[in-house]
């Protein structure tokens, strides 16, 4: 029987593959923050440290990851803080659009701001009931699961409120500026003009 639950040209794996461009970085505690910046209401910085992150409310939700490289995994159950609650305690000014998400080592995905905010939308700590293995993004990263996988950005460090769309490290590398994994959209001349931003 066809999974219905599979975007087109998706199969399953055996296990979850561990995908990325570049070291893992090592997660020191007492350097990390994670920062809210760009176009916000107070045009000010929003910081958290380590313990005041791990100290903010946590939710759950289960959903699917797809891959570009054509693997999804079902039922991935992430805990976190979900990004709606992100944006209200960090709010944007009503100018931005888009949100920049940035890591360790200057890996970047840009998302829309209606994306970000979608139920799922989570900066993930744990996944399946344990803490995030280095490989996968500890301590945090993003999870945008109605995304390709390439914009759920792993080591996250800071969220950029952006006025106008701007290309992350794989949209800029011939990616898809909006990557729905149901539309295939997996690369950028697969956008229509006036779609995305300029390629860089
Ligand atoms: N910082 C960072 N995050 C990243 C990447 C990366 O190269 N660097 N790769 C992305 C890609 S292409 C995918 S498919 C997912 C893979 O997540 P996983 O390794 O937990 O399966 O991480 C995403 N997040
Ligand atoms: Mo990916």
């Amino acid at each position: 029987m066809p999974d219905r639950r599979l975007p087109p040209g998706q199969h399953v794996p055996r296990e979850w593959p561990t995908m990325h461009y570049g070291p893992v970085p090592r997660f020191r505690p007492e350097r990390w923050d994670f920062q809210v910046y760009g176009a916000t209401e107070s045009a000010g910085a929003h910081r958290w440290t380590w313990p005041e992150f791990e100290s903010l409310p946590a939710t759950e939700s289960v959903s699917d990851f797809h891959c570009v490289t054509k693997f999804t995994i079902h039922d991935a159950r992430w805990t976190g803080v979900a990004a709606s609650l992100l944006v209200e305690l960090a709010p944007p000014h009503p100018d931005a659009t888009h949100v920049m998400a940035w890591a360790e080592y200057g890996y970047s995905a840009n998302v829309r701001i209606d994306d970000f905010l979608r139920s799922g939308v989570m900066l993930a700590t744990h996944r399946d009931g344990a803490r995030l293995p280095p490989e996968h993004g500890y301590p945090l990263r993003l999870v945008v699961p109605h995304l390709y996988g390439w914009k759920s950005v792993k080591w996250l460090r800071a969220v950029e409120y952006l006025t106008a769309d701007r290309r992350g490290f794989w949209e800029e590398r011939g990616y898809h500026n909006r990557a729905d994994p149901w539309a295939e959209q997996r690369y950028s001349y697969q956008e229509e003009p006036g779609e995305g931003p300029p390629l860089g």
